[in-house]
């Protein structure tokens, strides 16, 4: 060897040891499958490790990081390696001394028991990341897994939580019969207005608007004739002629007025229109206020069939009609997480539109929870450059922890994003002009991990600048002495600000003066705030010194009496501005033993501060079915976002592939259409699992008092945000189920559910379903694809099976169309249309999907023949 070369190669001899060998994170799979629904409850998996590389996984070096939803017991893993729960769903899996290292093209299979079936896809392991060390120990940079594949469910117990678990798992011939009732109805017969409007009278004739059309209007109304006038532009190809004022021959007028009721006579103020076209005089709206014309406007909208957009030929009919129409609760919701993942500004505004095209009235913006804060705070820049970061760190001194798998690249969608000031102003200002009123959320005292992190972060960042501990500390949420543990529903242990501090209080009303200036610099009325209150862990704050002296000056016995003391505090602070308090229903109830069982019941202590409290808590057999009902009876004013029908995070079917949580069962189409908010009790009734519920039941349960139903401010739908990882999986949670909530916020109270017999009640259900399925799949669902294409709804999978030589399919929402295919290919919108029994012959294999109208398909299914 010459010299030069023997240099060299001693050199890098020397050097080498510094380099450990690894194999490259991409070239490892991991294969992730579930291998049992245990009796005692917990589900079994697997997860395999193949070595793609030419170098082998050494036997120590290395941690595997990820996220997972539920607790893994840690004695339950292969001894090779050791499991540790980082906090919240963060886990840590490294090598033993017994693990040796896995050769080059090997594979190693891990075994795992968690708590809690699985039946899901999307319950799976994410978010995988290798740190590897050199040989000095010193961690390299993060290497994220790319390459995991979940093992399809295929068998029996992957789709049965339990043995007592009733529920069908869909297939296409269940789907089949279940769609059975449901039938194609000529379009000219259906409401043509969804929610559907008080009364509605058909005229003869129709009236045609065109490149002409003027739009004339009171000068309180400039911003709705601004909305129409953009909402028609797409179909004209021009923006119409304005006029303040005035009169004109024909077009559309815009004006305030008096409305009455046209059975009962009676005048309502507040969000009600009278919308009249005529062939002669052209289209009028009357509103009872602004509100009431920009309802108008978006019946007005709806009227034009969906076909007339895509002729674009500068002109269009709408059908000759008088509408009188006002809404039966004042509090019509949407609720979304964006801290759990973050939502873009673009697709909060699109949501936005959607809610406003469908007459929803109040944004619930969930801002901030332990895996995120997500809006800029004048003064207080580590809760958004922390709070609004997850990626790797060891300290949490400059991001948060990942959290359902957003992985360690820290400044990255979904887990890491904020609004700006700017950003939210701009949401303030489009929901306003869309008559929506947003209520931001605080979550506190629990799920606060965001803004504790972020605080103590600042607490550091101020002592290394050598700042006094009284100023470091002034927006400090934790006291630093407390010993107390506890374990949040979510995994955190970590989550629960110190309602002990001063410091505390100064943060809220930093934080509330904030959003008072941002709400006034939108000219958004900032009326109502959110304080959260939910899930807070037991043990929290048992050991803080600050907590200890705070109870003895207030004579407080049971650290579980500070929730209550710190609600009364930001209650005060609210009042003080003039601002009213919300929250989620544990802001108004207290736990009491009752024959042994732990029952919560109104607290009688805030029944008269004006709460708006959220009652969501309603898994079916868990006894807890009517809190909602108990608050109301008791004074609170109540906003009914029952998980059990409102919960658009919850998946839609059992299906293994149908996104979505399922912990208090599914949510279809029809689920939240069932919710008639004044009678919960209609059966027949099942619990969580499937199994028939008797009314026996129910004896004890608080049946709704007149007094009660007055305290029945409204409905609401929950889009949690731990699954919603891009806009599109947001679309499909909340579409089109939302147009089902809108229907039961402002449409009358539902015939079906004042019929007394049950069979002639389902029948009338089944009726009104069927009418109301086809609205959606004739015309708002072509709509959508046309308005807000961007809005990506969910299609149904049909329904299929081969009879005595024919394939028969149907689908959930009557309208769509089914194209299937008969050589194991993906169907298409150019394959052939389902539309009558097709004859097959011999033995093969059908497949089908649904399709909207720009050729979107559904899940495709499977039927062998
Ligand atoms: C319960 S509802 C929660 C949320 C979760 C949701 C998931 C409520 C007040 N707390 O923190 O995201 O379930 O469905």
């Amino acid at each position: 060897m010459d010299p030069l070369k023997s240099f060299i190669y001693g050199a890098l001899l020397l050097t080498a040891p510094a380099f450990a060998q690894y194999p490259a994170a991409e070239r490892i799979t991991l294969y992730w499958g579930l291998s049992a629904n245990q009796e005692n409850g917990r589900a079994r998996w697997e997860l395999t490790l193949v070595n793609q590389d030419t170098v082998a996984l050494p036997a120590s070096g290395w941690t595997l990081f990820f996220n997972f939803m539920r607790p893994i017991d840690a004695q339950s893993v292969s001894p090779m390696v050791r499991l540790t729960h980082i906090n919240g769903d963060f886990y840590r899996l490294e090598p033993t001394e017994t693990f040796t290292p896995l050769p080059a093209g090997a594979r190693r299979t891990l075994t795992f028991e968690s708590l809690g079936p699985i039946l899901k896809a999307i319950d799976a392991p994410t978010g995988f990341y290798f740190v590897f060390r050199d040989t000095e120990g010193q961690a390299l940079p993060p290497a994220p897994v790319r390459d995991v594949r979940i093992l399809p469910f295929v068998s029996a117990f992957q789709t049965q939580s339990h043995p007592a678990d009733q529920r069908p798992s869909p297939t296409p011939a269940l789907d089949y019969y279940q769609n059975a009732y449901l039938h194609l109805l000529p379009s000219e017969t259906l409401i043509p207005v969804i929610p559907t409007p008080y009364h509605l009278s058909r005229q003869a004739g129709s009236c045609q608007l065109d490149r002409a059309t003027t739009i004339t209007y009171e000068p309180a109304l400039a911003r709705e004739a601004d909305f129409l006038a953009q909402a028609l532009t797409p179909l004209l190809g021009t923006r119409p002629h304005l006029v303040e004022g005035g009169e004109v021959q024909k077009g559309i007028r815009l004006q305030l007025g008096t409305v009455r009721l046209p059975d009962t006579g009676q005048q309502v103020s507040s969000e009600a229109y009278h919308l009249l076209i005529h062939p002669a005089t052209g289209v009028t709206i009357t509103g009872s206020d602004p509100s009431g014309v920009f309802y108008g406007i978006q019946t007005l909208r709806q009227l034009i069939d969906p076909s007339q957009y895509r002729q674009a030929s500068g002109a269009f009919s709408l059908p000759a009609v008088e509408i009188i129409d006002a809404p039966r609760f004042g509090y019509r919701g949407l609720h979304l997480d964006v801290a759990r993942n973050f939502q873009p500004k673009d697709v909060v505004l699109r949501l936005l539109d959607v809610m406003a095209l469908y007459k929803l009235n109040r944004f619930h913006f969930h801002l901030t929870d332990d895996e995120g804060w997500r809006l800029a705070i004048d003064g207080l820049p580590e809760l958004t450059e922390i709070g609004g970061c997850r990626g790797h760190t060891e300290t949490e001194l400059d991001c948060l922890i990942p959290s359902y798998g957003s992985g360690p690249e820290a400044g990255r969608l979904p887990g890491s994003g904020y609004y700006t000031r700017e950003d939210f102003i701009e949401i303030l200002r489009y929901a306003t002009a869309r008559h929506i009123e947003v209520i931001p959320e605080i979550d506190m005292p629990g799920h606060a991990r965001a803004a504790i992190k972020a605080m103590e972060a600042r607490y550091a960042r101020l002592k290394a600048k050598g700042l006094s501990e009284s100023e470091a500390a002034a927006y400090r949420l934790i006291d630093p002495a407390d010993t107390s543990t506890y374990r949040s529903v979510q995994g955190w242990d970590d989550n629960v600000i110190n309602v002990c501090l001063p410091s505390t209080y100064h943060f809220l009303e930093k934080v509330i003066t904030e959003l008072q200036r941002l709400y006034a610099e939108a000219g958004a009325p900032l009326r109502v705030v959110h304080t959260g209150g939910d899930e807070v862990p037991h043990g929290a704050w048992s050991g803080s010194p600050a907590c200890q002296a705070l109870m003895r000056s207030e004579g407080i016995q049971d650290p579980a009496e500070l929730q209550p003391y710190f609600l009364q505090r930001f209650h005060q602070i609210l009042r003080q501005r003039g601002l009213r308090t919300a929250g989620w229903e544990e802001i108004a109830l207290v736990s009491t033993e009752e024959n042994h069982r732990r029952v919560h019941r109104p607290n009688p202590r805030f029944r008269n501060e004006g709460f708006l409290v959220y009652a969501w808590n309603n898994i079916w057999g868990s006894g807890a079915e009517d809190h909602a009902y108990r608050l109301a009876n008791a004074g609170y004013d109540v906003v009914l976002s029952l998980a059990s029908n409102l919960y658009f995070d919850l998946a839609y079917t059992k299906h293994p592939e149908e996104a979505g949580l399922y912990w208090a069962g599914f949510v279809d189409n029809d689920t939240p259409y069932r919710l008639e908010p004044f009678e919960l009790f209609l059966g027949p009734l099942y619990d969580w699992l499937g199994r028939p519920l008797p009314p026996e039941r129910f004896a004890h349960h608080e049946r709704l008092t007149p007094e009660g139903q007055r305290h029945i401010v409204g409905i609401q739908g929950q889009l949690w945000g731990e699954t919603l990882r891009t806009p599109d999986r947001v679309f499909y949670m909340a579409l089109p189920r939302l147009l089902a909530l809108a229907e039961r916020a402002w449409a009358r109270q539902p015939e079906w559910s004042q019929i007394q017999d049950s069979d002639a009640r389902r029948q009338a259900f089944e009726k009104a379903w069927n009418e109301f399925a086809n609205r959606l799949g004739q015309r708002e669902l072509p709509r959508l694809d046309v308005v807000y294409p961007d809005a990506s709804y969910r299609l149904p999978p049909p329904g299929a099976v081969v009879e005595n030589g024919y394939l028969k399919a149907n689908v959930a929402l009557p309208g769509l169309a089914i194209h299937y295919t008969l050589d194991g290919s993906e169907p298409t919108p150019a394959s052939p249309r389902y539309t009558t029994p097709v004859r097959l012959e011999g033995h093969g294999e059908v497949r089908l999907r649904t399709f909207d109208t720009r050729g979107r398909g559904s899940r495709s299914v499977r039927v062998v023949y």
